[in-house]
């Protein structure tokens, strides 16, 4: 049994510990509760967003554990070191930070997995996470291996994404514990590209303090939609689908495994994923590469971008697609379109960040069948 309470003191109704799950071919209505209810208000969105965190932790990305124990950080060189225990284990991490030449401290900060790769905006520091050391990504033999495992034990529920997530909310917990550090850690971006634009992504929508989510190029397990990945691959596309992507990496739980092949019953799709992150700001930066999907990314993003919409925030929520660059490497005609979302969500300032673009259109009949309420 899962419950919360929301928003304003919401009342949330509770998830039944087991459920029954029903085939739907269209994307998964993002207002209405697993039990039928219509959400109508803002404070019972929250509840919505609570109960749609559990189903796709339950059934795709694993349980996200909370703040440990214990945790301690220490900030030398530039070095923050984050140490955490549970239950007689311990672990601990670093990352490094890079500060801007521009701007005054306290700084904002874009966290990085890999490092991320968009180029540093003036005034932002950036946070080099690595986010193999916490959970690897070799090939499926890699699922279990890395800090996070070394924790909670390496048959932990807990997909790579997950774990990362997890991760990041640490660095933040130290980031907050250790002024020295000149972090403001009220202005934190997140973002990574490919398979690191998943985690990204999946960290936005678990970690509440991120103000501003970067996922770039995610493809499949981010931006994509796993239906309308799976019907745009049995129209022919070479793309990536549930059931293919499960043999890559251990990103996913492996509960995911069991629902690769019947996409539609699953209570949710990234669309949901997506608008865990509203009001907070979201950019999705894509490009124009069959295999991630774009027109799938498109799609799914139209239908999450409802979330915004319904909150009345439409412009906290971005989507510019542009191709004809190599993978990962941010294109110089993204970059006004970055420096908005960065200003406004990071730097405070007041910019236009109504940007909804994409060489494709989405078919919204075929993959919606609800409505947007205005909440109030
Ligand atoms: C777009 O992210 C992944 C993709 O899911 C994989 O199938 C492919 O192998 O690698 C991409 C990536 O992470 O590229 C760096």
């Amino acid at each position: 049994m899962y419950s919360h309470t929301g928003a304003g003191g919401a009342t949330c109704s509770a998830l039944p510990g087991s459920i029954t799950l029903r085939s739907n071919a269209k994307l998964n209505d993002l207002f209405t509760m697993f039990n039928g209810d219509k959400v109508t208000t803002k404070d019972k969105f929250s509840c919505r967003q609570a109960e749609m965190s559990e189903l796709i932790q339950r059934y795709e990305l694993g349980t996200l554990p909370g703040r440990p124990s214990t945790l301690t950080a220490s900030f030398s060189g530039n070095t923050l070191t984050i140490n955490c225990g549970e239950a007689g284990k311990s672990i601990s991490f670093t990352v490094t930070i890079t500060y801007p030449s521009s701007g005054t401290a306290p700084y904002p900060a874009i966290i990085g997995y890999g490092g991320g790769s968009l180029p540093a905006p003036a005034g932002v520091a950036m946070i080099n996470f690595n986010n193999d050391n916490i959970a690897a990504q070799v090939n499926t033999g890699s699922r279990g291996q890395g800090k996070f495992y070394d924790l909670y034990g390496s048959s932990h529920s807990a997909g790579a994404m997950t774990a990362w997530a997890w991760g990041v909310s640490r660095v933040i917990d130290a980031l907050e514990l250790v002024p020295g550090a000149r972090i403001d850690t009220t202005k934190i971006g997140v973002t990574g590209c490919s398979r690191n634009g998943k985690g990204a992504m999946v960290a936005g929508a678990f970690e509440k303090r991120i103000v501003l989510t970067l996922p770039q190029e995610s493809g499949a397990g981010g931006s994509a939609c796993w239906r309308i990945s799976d019907y745009l691959k049995s129209q022919g596309a070479n793309i990536q689908t549930a059931s293919e992507i499960i043999g890559e990496d251990p990103w996913f739980s492996t509960t995911f495994n069991s629902y690769v092949n019947q996409v539609p019953v699953l209570p949710f799709d990234h669309h949901s994923l997506a608008a865990l992150i509203a009001p907070r700001g979201l950019f999705v930066i894509d490009n124009n590469i069959d295999w991630l999907g774009p027109q799938s990314c498109f799609g799914c993003m139209t239908a999450a971008h409802m979330a915004w919409q319904a909150l009345g925030v439409s412009d906290h929520m971005g989507y510019s697609q542009i191709g004809a660059h190599a993978h990962c490497a941010f294109p110089s005609n993204q970059q006004s379109q970055l420096t908005a979302f960065v200003q406004k969500f990071l730097l405070g300032q007041s910019t236009n960040t109504a940007i909804f673009q994409s060489d494709f259109s989405a078919n919204q009949s075929q993959w919606i069948d609800w409505t947007t309420p205005t909440l109030s």
